[in-house]
């Protein structure tokens, strides 16, 4: 029997950005459920409780979902205060800090994957990745590698003059969400472009950083199949939601049928009715035979919402 307020992750084992919410229960030392998810469309058993966002990983606790990595890291923070993913109150400059690793590190460690093993990768799997809006091919990558490897070093510089005065974490004393989100396009690099790709993208300086985290680990993730996830949000009314605001910084108003759509990659968009909203985060309703009504929680930054 489940628990219906328990914390399961839909993830895959090789995605860059579930490593990061793996790294956040280790943290915090949690217990979870882990279903694992296909890693290319289609996703037969995850898209009914997503209302069709196909970006790997949600959060799912009963019938309502976090989806992007921003907002799970922050419902995570909320029930499991300590160890804090945001140490010494800076939560602010440690998300501003993930959005900079987001953009500016991990396209250029995928672009120097994809043109070391690229050629290797099933040409399905290319073509999916490349609608989704990550070029794997090197006939993609390969004209644009100069820049990846350029800036990429610029930015991996950065990260090593953070630790040069020899503090274990980027923040200092203590792990961070930062730590993990500049941590994952090298595990990637590491685990998936292999010793060539380390020879290119150079991680001079971050070896004993890396180490630390990996070392943090990945709580305690119990396996659960994709029908008893499914099962756990068609039995469970979705939260009274527990943002206060009413206010949609553009004018939206609660009851508004909406799309929501990611504004980089995997731009399926999603419909419900708007149920609550504030300027971090925002809550649709939706519901089909599959689950019943779920609730699905966007945050703000890196999503559009319009009126439908
Ligand atoms: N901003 C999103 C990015 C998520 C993302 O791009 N995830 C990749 C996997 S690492 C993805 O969804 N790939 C396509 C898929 O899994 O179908 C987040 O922070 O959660």
């Amino acid at each position: 029997m489940s628990d219906p307020a328990e914390l399961i992750l839909h993830h895959y084992s090789t995605s860059t950005f579930s490593e990061r919410v793996r790294l956040a229960m280790g943290l915090k030392g949690l217990r979870y459920r882990s279903v694992a998810i296909p890693r290319a469309m289609p996703k037969p058993d995850l898209l009914p409780l997503t209302g069709g966002y196909r970006r790997t990983p949600v959060l799912q606790i009963g019938a309502d979902i976090w989806c992007d990595t921003l907002l799970i890291l922050r419902k995570l923070e909320t029930l499991h205060p300590s160890p804090s993913l945001y140490p010494n109150g800076d939560a602010s400059l440690v998300r501003a800090l993930v959005w900079w690793a987001d953009k500016s590190i991990f396209p250029h460690a995928l672009g120097v994957v994809a043109t070391t093993v690229g050629h290797s990768i099933p040409p399905d799997f290319v073509a999916e990745r490349k609608a989704f809006g990550f070029p794997l091919a090197p006939s993609d990558v390969g004209p644009v590698v100069y820049r990846h490897l350029q800036q990429g070093a610029t930015h991996l510089g950065w990260l090593a003059e953070m630790l040069g005065d020899g503090r274990p974490f980027l923040m200092g004393e203590y792990p961070s969400a930062f730590d993990f989100a500049a941590y994952g396009p090298l595990w990637l690099l590491k685990n998936q472009g292999g010793a060539e790709a380390e020879r290119r993208f150079v991680l001079a300086g971050l070896e004993q950083w890396y180490d630390h985290v990996r070392a943090i680990g990945h709580g305690r993730p119990e396996v659960m199949t994709a029908q008893d996830a499914l099962d756990v949000a068609s039995k469970a009314e979705p939260m009274t939601t527990v943002i206060l605001a009413d206010a949609d910084p553009s004018g939206l108003e609660l009851g508004t049928t909406v799309t929501v759509t990611p504004d980089d990659t995997g731009r399926d968009p999603v419909h419900g009715t708007l149920v609550s909203a504030d300027a971090q985060e925002l809550v649709i309703s939706t519901a089909n035979g599959r689950v019943g009504t779920v609730h699905l929680h966007f945050p703000r930054a890196g999503f559009d919402v319009v009126a439908r």
